[in-house]
């Protein structure tokens, strides 16, 4: 190892000292958090660190580690062919490997290699290494089920290779590594959820359907497509414009002719119960007179190369500009440009192509060598090789912060492609432009679920997929899981066939009906998961091995996925549908009971072959609801309460509610309802159902509840009650 030290002045002085001190005696071992060690090759890297852009802050020092203490640590070197700096960590056998962010693969990532390179991966396909995101993090699960995360702090291009052990290789920097230990990988994301900061809470409204395709246009398509989903009162919240919008593809601006008035598209939207989301790309048109270009010009905010020029690279819209979003000024500008943009009603934005891609180039982004005059705090002055898997997140950063300063009322939107760990701070992402297989099909749960275990919850992937056609028996297996992962959103490319919920005639059109009829049922559990992973970083789909870490037999199931801790769900990802899933262990000898809703084809024995198949953990309680068709949507029932209940082997169940307003920051002041209920056998059988404990200001009205007991062997016992109010279960 020492003989592969690397050549900067700082490294050859640590050199200098290693010779004469055990390898570890260089490590720097400092508390960052509870279980949470950074580690730095030597003193000089310590010195040398650079400012971390995964990180919610940059963390201080609790204290300095004996590293013989610590129960991972990484061992530092530097590869003699390539010169990268590596970062290694060996692993007992029995251990399995998540993580690595976006990954084209299975679950379990052992014996793959992926790269921290945020790459336009348009028709990507399996073990592809790189794709849009870059999170150079993997999660260990040993075989005792208690677990550690590593993090590589680097932005650098990052190899992350898993073949044998775990090693991180990057180039120029001696970068630090962060160990985060747990009892169980929960606790681990808990850990994550604390160095990398949560999500925000989304609007509710996004945390319904989205609908899709590249593109909806003119302005009377976009109608017609609503039309369409309340007619058939199929439920969907979000109507989504692709860059055809725009006057030639320069952002912000609008085609005059399809779109003359957006603003009065997004009310009679809204009017429909739709909310909108906009498309915006980084490449600014090259061309004077265009406000962007001639604003941006004058406030000299592009990214320039090594001769100092402005930089030029193709995209949509021809010759594009940059800007280098690594300057706080150009940050606020751009932030700025969606004061005006936001005013039109728009409500939410979807920032594309910001790895950044760039035409008619091999490497399909701009110059390793162009320059970003980062300000100091972000590590000041550096090349592009540097700065680009951090490109997309500053980008998404300055939008959020531009979308929340317009509506400083409001909780923002922003769907992002290119990201780096740590930027779920700042928006969702989904797993790109994905094809419309079944190999794909079956890859986007665990691309979706690693995404997760890389601080990610809000992501989910392009439903019908995005590159081709399919055929119906494809695009219903895909909704029927789909509307169930976070981020749900059907989307095709330009010039395949028609790919809504009805496209296919009537019997997939019913498999999507009852698809999105599930969400929305689970909306009331749904929104609670995702305030859950606001507050503690954790996933809001997890895989299933979530439910017992220490049981082997879960560690690779791909087909399935929790969505937070008691609801399973399983899909059916091959066109035979034959994969025989393996479930949690019973627990105290009470399994996970198969469960549905009753307007489904006979409940539990559904007869729809495309939905996936749910359960629920002995011992919780589901909160669901009536179906409403969007969020906002005020039925009659609209205040009925729907109890889903599984007693464990004691008779006992309990189980979590979170409410707000859906909107708006009332909540951060109290104006919420969280409500634990807690369901009890008595002496004679039957469970009464009451709440344990209840937190937040916003008021709780005399809605009914309607408490669902399962009886995995017999019919399910329903009672009505009152919220607030004991609801007692009598069997039979
Ligand atoms: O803006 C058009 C598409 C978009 O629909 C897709 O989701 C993105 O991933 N965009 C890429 C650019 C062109 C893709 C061929």
């Amino acid at each position: 190892m020492f003989d592969r030290l690397p050549l900067t002045p700082a490294a050859v002085a640590a050199a200098c000292l290693m010779t004469a001190m055990p390898a570890d005696a260089q490590i720097q071992a400092h508390r960052l958090g509870g279980g949470i060690v950074r580690f730095d090759a030597s003193p000089a890297a310590a010195d040398a660190r650079r400012p971390s852009f995964a990180m919610v802050r940059q963390f201080g020092s609790l204290g300095r580690i004996n590293v013989g203490n610590a129960a991972v640590v990484p061992d530092f070197s530097r590869d003699a062919e390539t010169g990268r700096f590596v970062a290694s960590v060996s692993i007992d056998e029995g251990t399995s490997l998540y993580g690595t962010g976006q990954c084209a693969g299975p679950l379990l990532r052992n014996g793959y290699v992926t790269e921290a390179w945020n790459f336009d991966a348009f028709g990507y396909g399996l073990g592809d290494p790189n794709l849009y995101t870059s999170h150079p993090w993997v999660l260990a699960v040993r075989e005792d089920g208690t677990a550690f995360g590593v993090l590589a702090d680097t932005t650098e291009r990052c190899e992350i290779d898993l073949r044998d052990g775990i090693h991180f290789r990057a180039p120029n920097y001696e970068f630090p590594v962060v160990v985060i230990e747990g009892s169980t990988p929960q606790q681990v994301m808990k850990g994550l959820g604390y160095l990398t900061g949560t999500i925000e809470m989304p609007p509710k409204w996004a945390v319904g359907y989205h609908q899709c395709r590249y593109s909806y246009n003119p302005d009377t398509r976009v109608k017609e497509v609503v039309r369409e989903f309340r007619k058939r009162q199929l439920p969907a919240d979000v109507i989504w414009m692709d860059i055809d919008y725009m006057d030639g593809y320069r952002v912000f601006t609008f085609d005059d002719e399809q779109f003359p008035d957006p603003a009065g598209l997004n009310r009679w939207l809204g009017e429909h119960g739709f909310s909108n989301v906009w498309m915006i790309d980084p490449g600014v048109k090259k061309e004077e007179g265009y406000f962007v270009y001639d604003e941006g010009t004058e406030a000299d905010v592009w990214v320039r190369d090594t001769q100092g020029e402005v930089y030029n690279g193709e995209v949509w819209p021809g010759v594009c500009v940059f800007p280098d979003y690594f300057r706080s000024d150009v940050r606020e500008w751009w932030a700025n440009l969606y004061q005006d943009f936001m005013a039109l009603d728009i409500d939410g934005v979807w920032n594309d192509m910001n790895e950044p891609a760039v035409f008619n180039v091999a490497t399909k982004t701009m110059p390793e060598d162009n320059v970003h005059n980062a300000d100091e705090d972000l590590g000041g002055t550096g090349t592009h090789a540097r700065y680009h898997n951090v490109y997309g997140m500053m980008m998404l950063k300055a939008t959020w912060e531009g979308v929340l300063a317009a509506n400083p009322e409001k909780r923002p939107f922003v769907l992002s492609r290119a990201n780096y760990i740590g930027g779920h701070r700042y928006g969702a992402t989904w797993t790109g432009d994905n094809s419309a297989n079944w190999p794909h099909l079956e890859m986007s749960i665990p691309m979706t679920l690693n995404l997760a275990l890389s601080g990610q919850p809000f992501a989910g992937p392009d439903i019908g997929g995005f590159a081709y056609n399919g055929d119906g028996e494809l695009f219903a297996r895909w909704m029927g899981y789909g509307a169930l992962l976070p981020f749900s959103r059907g989307h095709t490319a330009k010039g395949n066939i028609d790919k809504e919920p009805w496209s296919f005639g009537p019997e997939v059109e019913a498999t999507c009906r009852r698809a999105l009829e599930r969400r929305y049922r689970l909306m009331p559990y749904l929104y609670t998961q995702f305030w859950l992973s606001s507050q503690t970083g954790m996933p809001i789909a997890a895989p299933t091995f979530f439910a017992d870490p220490a049981d082997p037999a879960l560690r690779s199931e791909d087909d399935s996925f929790l969505i937070g801790q008691d609801l399973l769900v399983v899909a059916k990802v091959t066109p035979e549908a034959d994969r025989v899933p393996v479930l949690p262990r019973p627990i105290g000898g009470v399994a996970w009971a198969g469960f549905d809703f009753p307007s489904f084809d006979g409940g539990r024995d559904s007869k729809d072959p495309h939905q996936p198949d749910l359960y629920i953990r002995p011992g919780s309680i589901i909160a669901a609801a009536p179906v409403t068709e969007f969020f906002g949507d005020r039925p009659d029932s609209r205040d009925e309460l729907h109890l889903i209940v599984h007693v464990d082997a004691d008779g006992n169940a309990e189980g979590t509610m979170y409410e707000d307003a859906g909107e708006g920051w009332g909540f951060k002041e109290g104006e919420y309802l969280l409500t634990t209920y807690r369901a009890t056998t008595r002496r004679d059988g039957s469970v009464s159902v009451t709440i344990e404990s209840e937190e937040g200001d916003k008021e709780r009205y005399d809605r009914p509840v309607r408490v669902r007991l399962i009886d995995p062997n017999g019919e399910d016992t329903i009672v009505w009650g009152i919220d607030g109010q004991e609801v007692l279960v009598v069997t039979d």
